[in-house]
Order: structure tokens, then C-alpha cells, then sequence
């Protein structure tokens, strides 16, 4: 008996030494489970590296390390991503961008048709679903599903090159807000790309994982999320190791692309007094937004930029209309900017003092605030939020992959990789209402 103890003994001994020698000198085994967060601008895939622990977010075959949520239909085929942003101006009607505000929602009549006048593409009414009905050659209807879908199996291909290995399974972030069916949609939209989701986390809990919080000692953390088009704010509180959506609030019509707009319109007006006409051609408006949107990127980390764009105004003139060539040059400064955005930026705070009211919290009692989404990066966003706690939020993660970085950990976490953390995760939110300001 006593023999018998030792061997098992000695057995267990020796497991525990294989592993730990395993663990020290194999190397290191593949990521196995991705993490996806398929933004309603944009999108990203990472993968949890098991050994070093770190999270490692995939570029495309450019080495961008997020694509635009963006799908075109032509008769030539579907390009996804940058491909398909690129089409964007040219093929209107077939490019397919924010299916995620449609997904797994039920609609009336009416308000899908005030939600379809803000798209140059047509959406249609299925049994209160939304549908996009595309003609790149014949006619017909494509699901937000669908959407997702190729977006979702762009970036499983991404994450298959990467790690070399074929991909099946990932870990997927939705906004908290999300109800059954559109979760259930999203895990629909995922199936369709091949790909079996092994858990769908809130946006706010992964960005609060990306800093690490859940390893932490704190209590409420606000997470901002400011992207392309919404704007989501949520009050986070952790118990027993776990995160709990308190409250939520947002502005589902404020984003990066409002604050483009705005810059948009004012050099357009700029083209208009300097040559008397406003640019009109397809291709001008496209030239013109891309240096606007490249210009206000710019103005994030400098004081002004020189926009320059090669124009080709259609002019009517005493002899008729014509076309002329024109260099336009203008000086923006971020100065201009800020005040071209002043009532839109004022805007972020009413959320805020919303979640803080619902969560019965004082904002002096906010532990962390967590930045999420590109145009958190925008200065003088940052020192609105800065000024109204009093003190610096976590910025030191990229924004634009905040989320996923946490999805990643979570997807670590289900492969079973190495080393192990703490599983923290999250409360499902039930019967939790979102307030919109819009
Ligand atoms: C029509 O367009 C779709 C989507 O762009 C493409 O998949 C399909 O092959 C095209 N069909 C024909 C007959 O060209
Ligand atoms: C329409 O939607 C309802 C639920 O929203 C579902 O029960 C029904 O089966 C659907 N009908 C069709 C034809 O898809
Ligand atoms: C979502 O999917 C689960 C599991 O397949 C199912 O039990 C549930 O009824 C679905 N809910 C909705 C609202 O579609
Ligand atoms: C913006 O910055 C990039 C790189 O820093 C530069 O190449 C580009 O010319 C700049 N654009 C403007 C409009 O200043
Ligand atoms: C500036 C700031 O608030 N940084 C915090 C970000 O989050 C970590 C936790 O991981 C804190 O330790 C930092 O102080």
C-alpha cells in the first residue's frame, strides 16, 4: 500500500517536472483561439501569446493593424476592408459600412426609413429586420450577417497567416448594450466565417482587461468609447474579481466622422469663396475628404497642417460650363478644429453625468477612467474628461485596440494558455437600459 502511494507519488512528481521543463524548454505552443472585435467603423483580430504573455494585434498584408468595417459589392466581387473603403466614393449604392447598427434589431417601418436617409446605400424592411439591397449586377439582398461575416473571415485569414496554422475558434467583443438577439446575430455572423465563438465579452470589460484591471485593486472604472460614429459611455464595478455594467449611456450620432464633417464642410466653403464654385466632382469630394481626414489625424499631434489637393472645379462661365484645374491650398490649425467641434466635443459630458447619476456614484469616486476609440486621442477630448475628474485617464494603450487587446487576454484565458490567469470576466448585464443622447 505504502509502495503503492510512493509510485503515485513519484508519478505525480514527474508529471509536474515534465511540465515544468516542458514549460521552460518547448517551445512555446500557437495561439489557438483569437479574439475579434468587429467595431462599427472599424475592425481588429490579436492573438494571446502563450510564453510571453503578451497580446500580439495582426496586421493585414500592409500591416494595418485595424480595416475599415466596410464591404463593397461589384460585378467584378466583394472587397473587404481598405479595399472596400476605397470604393466607397465611387460605388455608394454597393459599399456597405455601419451594418453593425443594424444587426439582430427589430424595426419598425418608420424607423428604419428615417435611419436609411443618413446611408447612400439602400436598406429594406424583412420581417423587421434591416437588409441592404445591393446591384453590383443583378439585384439582391445581403444581411448585416453577411456583413459581419466577410469582415469576420478577412480577419480569420489575417490571423491564419499569421500563426500559420488554420483558425476556428475565437472570443468576440460586443457592445454592452447588446441584447440576446444581437449577440446571437453577431455569433451567427462569426459561424458564417467559419469561425465557433467560445464567449462574447461587453466592449468596456475588455478595454478595463487591456490595463490590466482585473488583476488590480479597484473598484469603479469609467470606460469612454468614442469611435467613428457612437459614442458609448459605461460605469464598470468589480466584484469578487468580476466587472459588473452598472450603468450605460451614449450618443449613438457622435463620432470621429461628425468631426470630419465638420472640418469637410468648412474647407468646402473655403473651395467655394477662393474659386466660386464648391467641388462637385465624385472624385474631387473623395480627394477632399481623404486629405481632411488625414489632415485631422494630423492636428492631434501638431499645432496646424498644410492641406493641398489637386481639384477639378466645374465652373459655368459667360461661354458655358467648363472644367478647371486648380491646386488648392489651405492652412488648418487645431485651433480651427476645436472650434469648428466645440458644441459636438461639449456633448461627450452628458453621458458621462448621466452613468455617474444612474451608478449613484460622485465622480470623485471613480477609480480609473479608461479611454477607448480613435477620437479619444483627439487633445482636446482628453482634457475635457481630464478637467471634469480632476485627474488623467488610462490612455497608454492604443485606443483603437484597447478592446481587442482585452478580447485577446479573454481568448488566452479560454485556450488554456500559458501562463494562466485569473479568469475574471464579467456579470451578464440583464435589464440594464442604455440612455441615448441624440
Ligand atoms: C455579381 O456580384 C457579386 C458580388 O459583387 C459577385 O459575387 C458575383 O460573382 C457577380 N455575378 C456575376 C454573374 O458577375
Ligand atoms: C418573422 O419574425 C418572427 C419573430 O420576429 C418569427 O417568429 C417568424 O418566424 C418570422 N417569419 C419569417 C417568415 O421569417
Ligand atoms: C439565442 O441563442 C440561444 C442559444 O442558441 C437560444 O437559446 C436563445 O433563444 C436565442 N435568443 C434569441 C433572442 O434569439
Ligand atoms: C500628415 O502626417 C504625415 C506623416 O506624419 C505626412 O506624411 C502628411 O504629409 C501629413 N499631412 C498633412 C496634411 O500635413
Ligand atoms: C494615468 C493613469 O491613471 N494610469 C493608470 C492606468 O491603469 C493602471 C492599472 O493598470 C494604473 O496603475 C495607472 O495608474
Amino acid at each position: 500500500m505504502a509502495g503503492e502511494m510512493s509510485i503515485i507519488g513519484s508519478v505525480i512528481l514527474a508529471l509536474f517536472l515534465a511540465g515544468y521543463l516542458g514549460q521552460q524548454y518547448l517551445p512555446p505552443p500557437k495561439p489557438r483561439v483569437i479574439g475579434l472585435d468587429l467595431g462599427t467603423t472599424f475592425c481588429s483580430v490579436a492573438v494571446f501569446q502563450p510564453g510571453t504573455g503578451e497580446v500580439e494585434v495582426i496586421g493585414d498584408e500592409k500591416g494595418r493593424k485595424s480595416i475599415p468595417s466596410v464591404v463593397s459589392f461589384t460585378p467584378a466581387g466583394i472587397y473587404v476592408g481598405h479595399e472596400g473603403q476605397e470604393l466607397s466614393d465611387i460605388n455608394p449604392q454597393n459599399t456597405i459600412y455601419d451594418a453593425k447598427r443594424f444587426i439582430g434589431k427589430i424595426f419598425d417601418p418608420e424607423t428604419l426609413d428615417q435611419e436609411s436617409t443618413r446611408y447612400p446605400f439602400k436598406i429594406i424592411l424583412n420581417n423587421g429586420s434591416a437588409e441592404f439591397l445591393v446591384s453590383p449586377n443583378s439585384t439582391f439582398t445581403v444581411s448585416p450577417e453577411f456583413i459581419g461575416s466577410r469582415l469576420l473571415r478577412k480577419m480569420r485569414k489575417m490571423a491564419e497567416r499569421h500563426v500559420g496554422l488554420p483558425v476556428e475558434k475565437a472570443v468576440i467583443s460586443v457592445p454592452a448594450e447588446f441584447d440576446e438577439l444581437q449577440r446571437n446575430c453577431t455569433i451567427r455572423a462569426a459561424k458564417l466565417a467559419g469561425l465557433d465563438i467560445l464567449r462574447v465579452i461587453n466592449e468596456p470589460t475588455a478595454a478595463a482587461m487591456a490595463y490590466g484591471l482585473h488583476k488590480v485593486d479597484v473598484f469603479n472604472v469609467l470606460v469612454v468609447d468614442l469611435g467613428g460614429g457612437t459614442l458609448d459611455v459605461s460605469l464598470l464595478n468589480k466584484q469578487g474579481g468580476m466587472f459588473l455594467t452598472r450603468a450605460m449611456a451614449g450618443n449613438n450620432k457622435l463620432g470621429g466622422q461628425d468631426f470630419s464633417q465638420r472640418l469637410f464642410q468648412h474647407v468646402s466653403e473655403r473651395v467655394r469663396q477662393r474659386h466660386g464654385v464648391p467641388p462637385t466632382l465624385k472624385e474631387d469630394i473623395h480627394r477632399l475628404r481623404q486629405a481632411v481626414e488625414e489632415a485631422k489625424l494630423n492636428l492631434t499631434v501638431r499645432a496646424s497642417v498644410d492641406l493641398e489637393v489637386h481639384l477639378r472645379l466645374q465652373v459655368t462661365a459667360a461661354e458655358g460650363p467648363r472644367e478647371e484645374r486648380v491646386t488648392f491650398q489651405e492652412r488648418l490649425t487645431r485651433e480651427l478644429f476645436e472650434d469648428l467641434n466645440a458644441d459636438l466635443f461639449q456633448k461627450i459630458l452628458a453621458p458621462i453625468e448621466t452613468v455617474l447619476h444612474e451608478g449613484r456614484l460622485d465622480k470623485g469616486e471613480v477609480d480609473e477612467i479608461v479611454l477607448v476609440g480613435g477620437s479619444t486621442r483627439i487633445p482636446r477630448i482628453r482634457q475635457l474628461i481630464s478637467q471634469y475628474f480632476g485627474k488623467e485617464p488610462n490612455t497608454s494603450v492604443d485606443p483603437d485596440l484597447a478592446v481587442v487587446t482585452g478580447v485577446a487576454l479573454q481568448a488566452g484565458i479560454m485556450g488554456g494558455a500559458w501562463p494562466l490567469q485569473v479568469s475574471a470576466i464579467e456579470i451578464p448585464n440583464r435589464d440594464l437600459r442604455k440612455t441615448n443622447f441624440s
